[in-house]
Parts: C-alpha cells; structure tokens; sequence
C-alpha cells in the first residue's frame, strides 16, 4: 500500500492500515460516539449544521495533502495520520543515541510516555472549548472559516494521541483516552491540565493572540516531541505539524490584520498619537497600547506551558530519549548532554541574575527560549505594519519574569521592563500592563458579526488573498438558516 495514502473506507480514516489491527480499530470505534457527543456539546456553538469550506487531509505528502471541500463539522472525517516511517531511523539524543527508534513503548519509559501523550492531548480539545462561542461574533466569512479549521484539526490532534494511547497503553490508555472526553477547560471540578487551557477566549483578538502565542507552543512541543526515540510519536507529531503552520498563520495574519487597520484609520483621521485612546476607539479599530496588553497576558500565559526553569522531568525525558531539544538533529554537540551548561535567567538574592545552570535540567528553557526567538519574528513582521503605514508604535515582548504563575517568577512582581517591583507596585501600574476589564468590554462591544461575503468588521483589514486562493467575495461558509 501507498504509505502516503489515506483509506477513507473504515469509519475512521487512516494510513496506519487499521482495517487489518481489529482491536484497535474496535477501541476507537468504541471511542468514536463519545467524541461525537463531545463535538456536538462543546465544539462550535450554533453552527453544527453550516458548511464550512474546510480542508481534509487526504495524504501526508507535504506537497498537496489537502482537499477543500463545503463540510458540516460534525461531518468532518477526523482520521489518524502519521508521516511516513524512515527507515533504520536512529535514537537521536539521550542515553540511548544511536540505538534503532522503538516501534513499541519501552517499559521502563512507559509512564513518562503516558504522560507526555496525555498532556498534548489535553490541550487539543481543551482549545476547542475555550473557542466554542466565537462563531457568534466573527468578523467576516473568512475569519469564521479560519476558526472552525483550527477546531476542527485540534480535534483532530486529540485523535492523534487518542490512537497512541490505545494502541500502545492497553487499558489504562483506554482509560486516559476516556478521560480526555471528561475534563473541560475552566472547570472549577474537573479543568483542563495546564493553565493557559483553563483561561476564556472572550473575543477575537484573543484568539487570534492565542493562535499566535499559545498554539506557537504547541508548535514547538510537538517539534521536541517529533524527535521522540519512540517513533510512532514522532511520525503523528511531524504530521501535526504540518497542520499547526495554518493555525500560526491564523494567529499572526490576524492580529497583523488588526495592527493594519487600527494604523490605517489613525492615519486616515489625522491621529499622530498611539496614546489618543478616546479618539482612536471613537473610529471603532483597536488601539495599539491594548493590543500590546493583550500580548503581555498571552505571552506569559504561554511561557508558562514550558514548565520550571530548572526541571529534572525535563531532564529525564531527554535522556530517557522521549522528548527532543527544536531541531535536535541540526544542533552541533553531543546529544547528550551531561557535562554541558546553559544560560537560565534565576531570582538570586532578590535579583534577577543568569546562571549557567547543567543543561540537561535546563531542557525546558532551552525549548523556550527557541519559542520567544520564534515570537520574536512575528514581532518583527508587526512592528514593520506599523511602520510601514507611519505610526509611532513598537510592540514589544515583555520580560520572561513578568506575570508568571509557574518557575522561578511565580513568586515576585516583575516588570514588562523587567524590574522587580513590590504589591503596591504592581497595583498602581498593572492596569498599564495587562488588559483592564475596560479594554475588554471595549473590545467585546466591536464584535458584531458579519455574514456578508467580502465584508469586514471595522477592526479588521482584508486579508491579501483568500483561503484556497478564493476571491474576496467567496463564501466560505454556508450559514444554514
Ligand atoms: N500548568 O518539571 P516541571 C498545544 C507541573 S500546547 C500546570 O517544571 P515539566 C496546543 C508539571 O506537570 C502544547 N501544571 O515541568 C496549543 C509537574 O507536575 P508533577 C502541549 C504544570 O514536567 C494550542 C510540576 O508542575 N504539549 O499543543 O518539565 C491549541 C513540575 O513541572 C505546568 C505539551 O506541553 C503548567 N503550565 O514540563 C491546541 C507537551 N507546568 O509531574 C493545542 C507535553 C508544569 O511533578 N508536556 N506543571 O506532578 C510536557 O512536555 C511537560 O509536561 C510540560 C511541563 C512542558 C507541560
Ligand atoms: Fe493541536
Ligand atoms: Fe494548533
């Protein structure tokens, strides 16, 4: 069989032959309903019976893998694609280099496995939740489109680790895989596992901040994960990656489209000064200061998924060989890390200091510090929009200390600029710093819906072209009445 190749014959679509591995294709479909009954109670609301032109996956070929099509969600055919095996692919980092990847878990790693598969999959439907009112309010056909593709491949993503758990984990990944479908995020009894999961999606431009900054983590732990030494892992999560470069664009386009708009309309009303909020908002756009707040909350909110500083389960799942550093092939050192340091931003006596730290407990940071640099860029891309158009404005990562709830921060009030500042501090100037229960109700009192193809909201530009290279007038859903 054409390993690129997706059977779309079984309820479950796939390119890991489960016709002929019957107890597993038993367990998913046994599985199957339950994720329905999810989709259908906690998946997009109000929009169940619209068709969305939406992409499906028909090969892992990185060259045309996708097809567009008019789909009802509930309708989507969620599959279980992995990229193609490399063959006499090696263990590249760890303990074990060198050694062949394992097809099967190895015992002594079983429960860290577990745990890494469980996590990721947490996250996939979690986002979902947190999104599920949106369709309400989305500015235009496209962006509305742009939100159900997103939820429909997490959900996919949740498939992903759902089909490792009950191949590779027996009942008790039966029973995590179960237990994916219970939790709900922000749920005073049964949450979400991380933190940034458990935190609303009020309006789009939190979405479209948490596409750029939260599903940017993503990105970069399913690109740790993909160097996992247990293959099966790694191929579903070169897949995933595949699909998570829309999810980025969404995020950065977005709020690029925003930026665009909030500085075309100051332009066009002869407003010089970013800080002219009353003014600005009267044009009905965004002003640049509360999207910079908006930024400081997602950024730290997502800095907060790469765990502590200093980790020694980080440290064991990198030489264990389960979770990789970004790029871990392309990195020139041993791979192994036990004599080598890395720099890591600690609380010293009060003060914010760099200590080299053994790299190996410094894994975390090392994967975001690759993040920031990552975000960084997309800044960069921002800051040009801005500049472009003429306005004086720069947006600006805030420090890695300020706002945190997990690692060396957690306990001190730290500054976008990076002082350390007391409770009374912290209180006169956070409104100046994180969003203000103001700046969200201004927000949420743009987010009127539009459902005329080629019409925007006044907060938000076109996008240069259109999904599928559709004209601007396409319409990219179908609202059923
Ligand atoms: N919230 O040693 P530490 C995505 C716990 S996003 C709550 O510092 P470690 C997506 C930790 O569990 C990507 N608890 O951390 C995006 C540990 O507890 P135990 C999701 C936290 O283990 C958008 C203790 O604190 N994937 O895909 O090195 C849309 C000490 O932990 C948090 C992954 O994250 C937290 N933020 O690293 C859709 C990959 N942080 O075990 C999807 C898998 C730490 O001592 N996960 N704790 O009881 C991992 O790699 C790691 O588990 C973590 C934490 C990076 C999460
Ligand atoms: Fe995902
Ligand atoms: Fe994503």
């Amino acid at each position: 069989m054409d390993i690129q190749h997706v059977d779309y014959t079984t309820l479950i679509p796939n390119n890991v032959n489960l016709a002929e591995d019957r107890q597993v294709l038993r367990a998913l479909e046994n599985w199957h309903p339950g994720y329905i009954d999810w989709w259908m109670d906690m998946g997009p609301e109000g929009f169940q019976q619209a068709l969305v032109y939406l992409r499906t996956a028909v090969s892992v070929d990185p060259k045309g893998w996708a097809k567009f099509d008019y789909v009802k969600m509930p309708d989507y055919r969620w599959g279980i694609l992995l990229a193609p095996k490399e063959e006499n692919r090696t263990i590249a980092f760890g303990r074990h280099r060198g050694e062949p990847a394992w097809q099967d878990v190895p015992g002594e790693y079983r429960a860290m496995l577990r745990r890494l598969v469980v996590i990721q999959g947490d996250t996939e439907p979690a986002s979902v939740e947190q999104q599920r009112h949106l369709g309400h309010t989305a500015p235009s056909l496209y962006d509305l489109r742009n939100v159900f593709q997103v939820n429909v491949e997490e959900g996919r993503h949740l498939w992903a680790m759902v089909y490792l758990l009950q191949k590779y984990f027996g009942r008790d990944g039966r029973e995590e895989a179960a237990e994916l479908l219970q939790r709900r995020s922000g749920d005073a009894d049964k949450p979400r596992m991380l933190g940034a999961f458990n935190e609303a999606t009020p309006d789009w431009l939190s979405f479209h901040m948490f596409t750029f900054f939260t599903d940017r983590d993503g990105k970069m732990q399913l690109e740790s994960l993909a160097q996992s030494g247990f293959d099966p892992l790694s191929r579903t999560c070169r897949f995933m990656l595949t699909e998570e470069a829309h999810h980025m664009f969404v995020g950065e386009t977005g709020v690029g489209r925003t930026i665009q708009r909030t500085c075309e309309a100051m332009k066009a009303a002869g407003i010089e000064d970013p800080n002219d909020i009353d003014k600005i908002r009267g044009l009905g756009v965004i002003d640049l200061p509360t999207m910079q707040r908006k930024l400081n909350l997602h950024y730290s909110l997502s800095l907060d998924l790469f765990g502590s500083e200093v980790s020694t389960n980080a440290a064991n799942t990198f030489t264990a060989g389960l979770k990789g550093r970004f790029q871990e092939t392309k990195i020139q050192d041993d791979h192994r890390l036990e004599n080598a340091t890395y720099p890591v931003l600690k609380l010293v006596g009060g003060e914010i200091k760099r200590v080299d730290e053994p790299a190996l407990t410094a894994i975390n940071m090392r994967l975001r510090d690759d993040y920031t640099a990552d975000c960084q860029r997309g800044l960069d891309r921002w800051n040009k929009i801005v500049e472009r158009i003429g306005v004086a404005f720069r947006f600006e990562l805030p420090h890695v200390g300020f706002h945190r709830r997990i690692g060396e921060f957690k306990n001190v009030k730290v500054t976008p600029t990076g002082q350390i500042v007391d409770e009374v501090g912290w209180k006169r100037d956070r409104d100046k710093w994180l969003p203000t229960s103001d700046d969200g109700d201004f927000i949420v009192s743009l987010m009127k819906p539009v459902t005329e193809p080629g019409k925007f909201a006044s907060w938000i530009a076109p996008p240069r072209v259109g999904i599928d290279n559709k004209p601007g007038d396409f319409e990219y859903v179908k609202i059923a009445a």
